[in-house]
């Protein structure tokens, strides 16, 4: 396999699918060496039958918004690979879905998903359709409508969503309750289900916490302490506020969080009761991360229109809200302020240009499907509970995720490490990630 023929014929064929073709590119260009010490995967010809979906399912979402009008989104779902366990992933709501974003992430969770260690394949969902600013009754009607037309293709053997961008406990628990009416079952269908009807603890605290396990790890690697190390986090949803509220239990200084309108900078820190009044804010009335500034005047700058990248100085920068939210510049500007690592919360959120100065630069640079990979982790033992008829405690939960965030570290150093010693996160990760897939793949015959 020449990794730049297959990444050239799939530009030929999905020529308006960008983040699709960069996410195969980042993982074909690390795995071409590994995957030509086995011929037997070129006459299978395995690596097209990894990039390109097993299936797609698109289609129209009507539904009626609170003024009585009648409203259409496009809704989808990638099943990328089932090798290994059913397909597996969350639903993104937000209005920049498409075809290209969800097929990226659909790639990208068939090898995070193998480097759980658990038996779950790749999938990814979602519409363009944004909860900001509908009402209750609106995003339940039209969680209602996306499910009418997708509950025939997921089951707790076949596909099991979850959340993504847009998509938390409030809409999991709409499309969960109208998928158990149309199918008549009560099962383990979506995780991320609230703790009442078979959803796990920990769970939505685990991508957060998973990244925060995962850069413990790495931080250990050179003898670091976190304890008083300046962090920027972006975003300020599901994932990043989880981080924050796990890394001042760990003693480190939060300088930031961001959401789609702008970024604020805390030169003192985040506290725990700002991070209490942020987390009642974006839950309870979804409200934006400047209103952070205006009840804490004193001790938060916001930026309109800002990502945290350029102003904040720190140690450790945790993106947490989207792909593509460090670029060139912005990873210059972070190291030449000091950053020392970079631990990903979100999926693809540094560019090619980004990851080429991190890995130049010797840092710490840990890719998504890494270190990100708490969230699915626990998705998948929220499945095994449901399988069981069985709730873990918290402890329990905690104690598995932080297993697997060590196991899933150790692959990347076991596949990614350099003849120099410096550990190559991306390579490993994608190295250990597809090997499983591959090797079930040949297993199982040319499907
Ligand atoms: P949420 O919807 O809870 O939060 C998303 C945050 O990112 C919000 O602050 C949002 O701001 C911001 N954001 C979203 N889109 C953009 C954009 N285009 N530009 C700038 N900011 C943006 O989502 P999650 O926290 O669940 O997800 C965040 C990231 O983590 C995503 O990349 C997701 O794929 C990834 N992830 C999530 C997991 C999970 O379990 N939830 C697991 C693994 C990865 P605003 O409110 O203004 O839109
Ligand atoms: O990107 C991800 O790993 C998620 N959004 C979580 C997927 C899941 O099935 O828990």
């Amino acid at each position: 396999m020449k990794a730049i023929e297959v990444i050239d014929d799939l530009k030929r064929r999905f020529p308006n699918e960008p983040e699709y073709i960069q996410a195969v590119e980042e993982v074909l260009t690390t795995i071409e060496d590994t995957y030509n010490e086995h011929p037997e995967f070129e006459r299978y010809n395995l690596i097209e039958r990894l990039c390109i979906p097993d299936r797609i399912f698109s289609f129209r979402v009507s539904w009626i918004d609170d003024a009585g009008k009648v409203r259409n989104n496009m809704g989808y779902r990638i099943q990328h690979n089932n090798a290994i366990g059913p397909y597996k992933g969350g639903i993104r709501f937000h209005s920049s879905v498409n075809q290209s974003i969800l097929k990226f992430l659909a790639f990208e969770q068939t090898f995070k998903n193998s480097l759980t260690t658990l038996a779950m394949g790749g999938a990814k969902g979602g519409s363009d359709f944004s909860p900001r600013g509908k009402s209750d009754m609106e995003v339940m009607r039209f969680c209602q409508a996306f499910i009418a037309e997708l509950w025939r293709q997921i089951g707790p053997d076949t596909d099991v969503p979850a959340g993504d961008i847009g998509v938390g406990g409030r809409e999991v628990g709409y499309m969960y309750g109208y998928y158990k009416k149309m199918a008549r079952e009560f099962t383990g269908t979506f995780t991320g289900k609230g703790l009442e009807f078979g959803g796990s603890l920990i769970r939505p605290e685990a991508t957060g916490y998973g990244n925060c396990y995962f850069l413990l790890n790495m931080l250990a690697t050179r003898g670091i302490d976190i304890k008083g190390k300046r962090v920027a986090i972006s975003g300020s949803g599901n994932v990043a506020t989880y981080t924050a509220q796990k890394l001042l239990e760990l003693g480190a200084v939060v300088v930031s969080m961001s959401d789609s309108s702008g970024s604020i900078y805390v030169p003192d820190g985040i506290t725990p009761a700002m991070l209490d009044y942020i987390f009642e804010l974006k839950n309870v009335y979804r409200g934006r991360i400047s209103e952070v500034a205006e009840e804490y005047p004193e001790l938060v700058k916001y930026y309109p229109g800002e990502r945290p990248w350029h102003h904040v100085k720190c140690d450790i920068a945790m993106p947490s809200a989207t792909q593509n939210e460090i670029d060139g510049d912005d990873a210059r500007a972070l190291l030449a302020n000091g950053c020392i690592a970079v631990s990903e919360g979100a999926n693809m959120p540094s560019t090619p240009e980004a990851i080429k100065e991190f890995l130049a630069a010797k840092i710490l640079y840990a890719p998504g499907k890494a270190a990100n990979a708490g969230g699915v982790a626990t998705s998948g033992l929220e499945m095994a509970q449901n399988s069981q008829k069985l709730s873990w405690t918290a402890e329990e939960v905690d104690a598995k995720l932080k297993q697997i965030m060590a196991n899933i570290h150790e692959q990347c150093v076991k596949h990614g490490t350099e003849p120099d010693g410096y550990i190559n996160y991306v390579k490993g990760a994608n190295v250990a990630g597809f090997m499983k897939v591959a090797r079930a793949m040949m297993a199982q015959g040319v499907l």
